[in-house]
């Protein structure tokens, strides 16, 4: 009897307290209703946003749908030329259907501590190849250190043996989790964070521009207010990956689809090869002026060296430029462009050094496109030692873009970031790489938002 007494206080007791706990859930969902009916918009502003999402994403494949078409036509007459932003094809503001995009972009010269936003196709010869880049190159990377340039070597060549600061499979081995040295190229940049010590340093990545978007935001500049920690100096200071590429690459395969004629070959057939090119491109008379010049030159290192050595003017060089190649390999691979590297770049390549770098930088300014079309114009800033040793490592070709799309919906709302790396050096442009960064947050400043924000103001009145 007293057990079932017991039973039943206690069951009548649980039941009073879950009328109090379900008297509470009510009080406060009626507060919750009351917080909310405050600002009914609120949630209208939600769904709004939701659809506001949908176009945002896409205008962004809008973008993609316009680049790719952009560079198809493009390709006909100027494969391999770098194209010109607001001339050639459009990246900021641009209304796609219900939305905007921009393309971010750099522009270090110009915008030398990262003011302000740019908006451009990224050239990817504008930066270091990682995969083939030599370890005193890395080296001179801006806030590269020196073990992290001889731990990608390691990870990248193919032996066991490490590097003066370096690291192979067997340290890697030791770590938790444990794996391997890859022993192979990196096939993306985000592979770095496989590279041992860089996942527990990732400010080596970024540095103070944490949304990569080329300009110095206001928690990028304010010490340790916002995150990321900086130095609050007023100039951007990047990490690695701004300097870096995987993708950098030219075909050796001339505009009108024949191989290209190996400038540094010693084989016999490379003189009547290079005789009837020269013949059928400018003349019978200058094609034996030129060929007395290059044709017995042994151990022509470069297509800046053969210019020098041709004696050609650089009206006639631009007539047989893109039939001429290094190697004979079917990809030349990790070259530098001469005209959209920044001095920071410039100044790694073997055989350069700042001062030359700042030279070509500045002399480009004054450039005509027509003369950026060839290397030939940096033949009179280098000396003969600086095109022996750089001449190989430099082009003025560009063939593999990346675009960084950032989108809005209607009204300037709803928000995408996509970034693709587009190679367009076969017929048919390709998409070789695409990665969603909308969760890198706003990468557009104040400007744009405010002007969004003012647009919508008038859109409603
Ligand atoms: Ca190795
Ligand atoms: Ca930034
Ligand atoms: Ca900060
Ligand atoms: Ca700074």
């Amino acid at each position: 009897m007293m057990k079932l007494k017991r039973q039943l206080h206690s069951l009548l007791h649980r039941r009073a307290s879950i009328l109090i706990v379900v008297l509470w859930v009510m009080i406060g969902i009626a507060a919750v209703t009351l917080y909310y009916s405050d600002d009914m918009n609120l949630e209208y502003r939600a769904s709004d946003n939701y659809v506001q999402a949908a176009q945002a994403r896409q205008t962004v494949d809008g973008m993609r749908r316009y680049l790719l078409d952009f560079f198809t036509t493009w390709n006909k007459d100027n494969k391999g030329i770098l194209p010109v932003v607001e001339t050639d094809y459009v990246a900021d503001a641009i209304q796609v259907g219900k939305g905007k995009a921009w393309l971010i972009g750099r522009a270090p010269e110009k915008n030398k501590h990262g003011k302000e936003l740019h908006f451009e196709l990224v050239d990817e010869a504008s930066k270091i190849n990682i995969n083939t880049a030599s370890l005193a190159t890395l080296k001179l990377i801006p806030n590269m250190t020196d073990s992290l340039a001889a731990r990608i070597i390691d990870w990248r060549d193919k032996n066991d043996t490490s590097t003066e600061n370096g690291a192979e499979t067997l340290t890697y081995q030791l770590g938790t989790p444990s794996y391997k040295c890859k022993n192979a190229d990196l096939e993306t940049l985000e592979e770095l964070r496989l590279v041992i010590g860089v996942d527990d340093n990732m400010d080596l990545l970024y540095k103070e521009d944490t949304n990569n978007n080329g300009v110095l935001d206001d928690n990028e500049n304010d010490g340790d207010t916002n995150w990321p920690a900086d130095n609050g100096d007023g100039k951007i200071d990047f990490g690695v990956m701004e300097y870096l590429t995987v993708y950098s690459r030219e075909p050796n395969v001339a505009a009108d689809g024949t191989k290209r004629i190996n400038v540094t070959s010693t084989t016999l057939e490379i003189k009547p090869k290079l005789t009837t090119l020269l013949t059928d491109k400018i003349s019978s008379s200058r094609a034996a002026a030129i060929m007395s010049k290059v044709g017995n030159a042994r151990n022509v290192t470069s297509l800046l060296d053969f210019y020098v050595r041709s004696g050609m003017t650089a009206e006639e060089f631009a007539k047989v430029d893109t039939y001429l190649a290094i190697s004979d390999k079917d990809y030349e691979t990790g070259l530098v462009n001469v005209n959209t590297a920044s001095a920071d770049v410039l100044t790694c390549v073997t055989g350069l050094d700042s001062s030359t770098a700042d030279t070509i930088v500045s002399t480009r300014d004054g450039l005509t496109t027509d003369k950026m079309k060839t290397i030939a114009w940096v033949a009179s800033i280098l000396t003969s030692d600086q095109i022996t040793k750089a001449g190989k490592y430099l082009t003025a070709h560009s063939y593999v873009y990346t675009a960084d799309i950032a989108a809005v919906g209607e009204y300037g709302r709803g928000f995408q970031r996509e970034s693709m790396v587009i190679d367009t050096s076969s017929n048919t442009p390709q998409i070789i790489y695409h990665r969603d960064r909308t969760r890198m947050g706003w990468p557009l400043g104040k400007e744009i938002r405010e002007t969004l924000d003012t647009e919508v103001g008038e859109t409603k009145k």
